[in-house]
């Protein structure tokens, strides 16, 4: 008989957190149904991404496996799992992903009421040198009966019902707010489960990490670098800020929660309107954010607000503790109100 002894038969699985959140909102079923979807693309995923190098998974196209299969690339793969995942769920109408340039309609008779925004595996280019990536989601409910459509997607971040993501780092971890506060779901491979492992996340008042790519340097505009200047020179003598970007925004965001601090994609003269997009990258981790008791800005206005005019059109953003994104916020303004 083997040792089971390790398993806490008390333990939290992601399954049993949406059941019993569900029964205590007396919901449908449907969300649940729906997120242990995205769930179950997420486990097949990370299976993907830790045995990458071996099943020569790595974003190298065209290549073949050890059987001679034509091997898809990871991004391919993740994408077609989220949506084969999704459309079995009988949850969903409309699906917009990174990868497709299109939305996709659901079949008439697999659609449900929920519209899923996802980017399937952020910083993808970050694989080949084993950096942690993840996936990004957000959920909305189709606010008309009109025939779905791409138009479903265009709503802004205040309509989110559920938003999340996936961190394929040293551990496999979701992160995910039903609008009730932000949990944390640690994957146990032993069992092939997610463990809740921190309920009502918040993050710090006020952080001591700046995040962004400061090779675009002589791209800021003079609210960003007159920002960057107080954290690397503190007038109040206070320490200066510690630098940390992994280029890889699930990895970026995630440090920024946990540890508290900013994490910026601001506008530039190259990229006018940021390079992160809206739909399924800055409105999913803005409302963790907010729901973690931190901010999302534009610098003009909260990103949450924004109404969507493309599936993919970019936002510039500055998130992460609410002082520091606070005091963003004033400089911003001073520039530029
Ligand atoms: P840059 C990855 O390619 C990504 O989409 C995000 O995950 C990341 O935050 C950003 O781009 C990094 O962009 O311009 O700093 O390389």
């Amino acid at each position: 008989m083997s040792d089971h002894s390790s398993f806490d038969t008390n333990a939290i699985t992601l399954t049993r957190f949406l059941l019993e959140e569900g029964r205590k909102v007396n919901a449908t079923g449907e969300l649940t149904t729906l997120l242990n979807a995205m769930c179950t693309a997420i486990k097949a995923i990370s299976s993907a991404v830790r045995k990458a190098g071996i099943a020569h998974l790595y974003g190298i196209a065209g290549n073949i496996n050890v059987t001679g299969d034509q091997v898809k690339k990871l991004d391919v793969l993740s994408n077609d799992l989220v949506i084969n995942m999704i459309k079995s769920s009988f949850t969903s109408c409309v699906l917009v992903s990174e990868e497709n340039e299109t939305a996709i309609i659901v079949e008439q008779e697999s659609r449900g009421k929920y519209v899923v925004c996802f980017d399937p595996l952020d910083g993808s280019s970050n694989i080949d040198c084993l950096v942690s990536i993840g996936t990004i989601f957000s959920i909305y409910k189709k606010s008309t009966d009109d025939e779905p459509s791409e138009k479903d997607a265009l709503q802004s971040g205040r309509n989110i019902v559920a938003a999340g993501y996936a961190l394929y780092g040293s551990a496999t971890m979701i992160v995910l707010s039903t609008g009730q506060g932000v949990n944390c779901f640690m994957m146990d491979p032993a069992i092939g489960e997610f463990i809740l492992v921190e309920r009502g996340v918040n993050i710090k008042k006020k952080g001591t990490i700046y995040s962004l790519n400061e090779g675009y340097a002589m791209y800021f505009d003079p609210a960003v670098t007159e920002y960057l200047q107080k954290k690397k020179f503190p007038e109040d003598g206070s320490a200066p800020y510690g630098a940390r970007y992994v280029g890889s925004m699930v990895a970026d965001v995630h440090r920024t929660l946990v540890y508290g601090g900013v994490f910026l994609y601001p506008a530039n003269v190259k990229s006018p309107k940021g390079k992160l997009r809206l739909l399924y990258e800055v409105n999913p981790m803005a409302f963790i954010m907010e729901q973690a008791g931190g901010m999302a800005t534009t610098g003009d206005m909260n990103v949450l607000d924004i109404q969507p005019e493309s599936i993919h059109q970019r936002a510039p953003v500055v998130l992460g503790s609410p002082d520091d994104v606070e005091e963003y916020i004033s400089i911003y303004q001073k520039h530029y109100k």
